[in-house]
């Protein structure tokens, strides 16, 4: 005889505390040990359930009998698994929202991904749930994700907000879903770490009307951080871009009249900071440090560039074939590699109330004549001259501005700038929720309204 058969068949004389090789017959429902069971459907030993009468894991029966300590993770149920405790696969789910009529699973929707935890059919409150029923809209959180977001307001009719909560960070491995459908999403101040997203790839795409995305931090983008590729009414503000390899945002084949700001920062992108295509964009109040090459650029017609701080870029703001009717105004342009404005051929531009500092080149390089008006700038240590081929204007200030401390890159002004004061009324509010437009006699040149 072969040993190993010798040994086998010895070993049900040992008792019901056997393994292997013969038929589970000698212990019909599996209770024959208190540490595994066999399976009867595949024969297999994977149920730790100690007290059990009902079937094991891998089994195809409903189970609502199912009371053991064995969590059914069997994604081959028939029914609608309304008794799991574990976190199977709602297979009956052929919805694109959250499966209402399962009021008591934690299931996975197969359909949207949602990740279905509220319970409140009612949903009167304004609570926690990833979807709130009463308003259609998203939160994210540790039960949904930002990409599953983004897909479930694309497919749901009308705009939804997206509510991120405080306690996400997302790290993607590629890019955010394309967003196809007006939506609101408001960040707090949530990282997004694009480093994984995937070579040269943009990291979110808008395609859509009147999106606004909001108080988000995108890091290390290795495309362009924001895209916006269709539409029009689109607003990204208060967002922050760090270490991007492209632009932080960028407009192209849009239809435009785009708002990118207030209050984005953009810092340490190798290559452009905010850059449009798209006819009536508006770059608004944003602060952009030390790009590697331009830091505010327009190739479009109508667009405006109020209001932002630009420091360490190559030329700060380059406007390129095509920005026509361009309103370059209250802008603080400092420390360029090359030019504060370069205006090249086929542009043409008004440049009213700007402090243009420290360029490597010139402060102004109006290379084809395209600049139309240019007053009450201030000019100061621009070490190819101030200007090029463009007088420095009327009103023009060639003085030191006067900033609090340009060495930390405090480019509020002290009291005795002669910025103060100095700018021209050209009808916009500078001074924000304070009342009237500016303060004291008139506006100040630059980026800042000084009190
Ligand atoms: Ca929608
Ligand atoms: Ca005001
Ligand atoms: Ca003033």
């Amino acid at each position: 005889m072969n040993p190993l058969h010798l040994v086998i068949a010895i070993i049900p004389l040992w008792g019901c505390g056997w393994i292997g090789y013969e038929s589970v017959d000698h212990c019909p429902n599996s209770e024959c040990d208190t540490t595994s069971d066999v399976d009867t459907a595949t024969g297999s030993y994977t149920e730790p359930d100690t007290t059990d009468s009902q079937r094991a894991a891998g089994d195809t029966a409903s189970d609502t009998a199912d009371t053991g300590a064995a969590t059914d993770f069997d994604g081959t149920d028939s029914a609608s698994s309304m008794s799991d405790t574990g976190t199977p696969t709602d297979s009956s789910d052929t919805g694109t929202g959250l499966d209402t009529s399962d009021t008591s699973d934690t299931a996975t929707d197969s359909v949207s991904g949602d990740t279905e935890t509220d319970t409140d059919t009612a949903d009167s409150d304004s609570g926690f749930e990833p979807v709130d029923s009463d308003t259609g809209d998203y939160r994210v959180d540790s039960a949904m994700t930002l990409a599953d977001a983004i897909i479930a307001a694309n497919t749901t009719p009308g705009a939804q907000v997206i509510t991120v909560d405080p306690s996400v960070s997302v790290t993607l491995t590629a890019p955010l879903p394309d967003i196809t459908d007006t939506v609101t999403i408001i960040g707090a101040g949530n990282t997004i770490d694009c480093t994984d997203a995937g070579n040269n790839k943009n990291c979110l795409t808008i395609k859509a009307d009147n999106v606004l995305i909001t108080n988000l931090d995108f890091f290390a983008c290795p495309g362009r951080s924001i895209q916006i590729s269709a539409g029009s009414g689109t607003q990204v503000r208060d967002c922050t871009f760090r270490d991007s390899v492209d632009a932080a945002i960028h407009c192209i084949l849009a239809t435009g009249n785009n708002i990118m700001g207030p209050g984005n920062v953009v810092t340490g992108v190798t290559d452009r900071g905010i850059v449009t295509y798209c006819d009536g964009d508006q770059m608004l109040q944003n602060t952009v440090y030390a790009t590697g090459g331009y830091g505010l650029l327009s190739s479009a017609a109508n667009v405006k560039i109020i209001g932002n701080l630009v420091v360490g870029a190559a030329d700060a703001v380059y406007l390129g074939n095509g920005a026509d009717a361009t309103a370059i105004w209250h802008n603080t342009l400092v420390k360029s590699s090359t030019n504060g404005i370069l205006v090249s051929a086929s542009a043409t531009c008004d440049i009213w109330n700007n402090i243009i500092a420290w360029s490597t080149v010139r402060g102004i390089g109006d290379n084809f004549g395209g600049v139309l008006s240019n007053n009450n700038n201030l000019f100061f240590n621009n070490t190819g001259g101030d200007t090029f081929t463009c007088s420095p204007g009327a009103q023009a200030v060639q003085a030191d501005p006067l900033f609090v401390d340009e060495g930390t890159d405090n480019y509020q002004l002290q009291t005795t700038s002669l910025a103060i004061d100095a700018g021209a009324d050209l009808g916009i509010d500078v001074n924000g929720a304070s009342p009237d437009f500016f303060f004291g006699s008139a506006p100040d040149i630059g980026y800042l309204e000084t009190r």
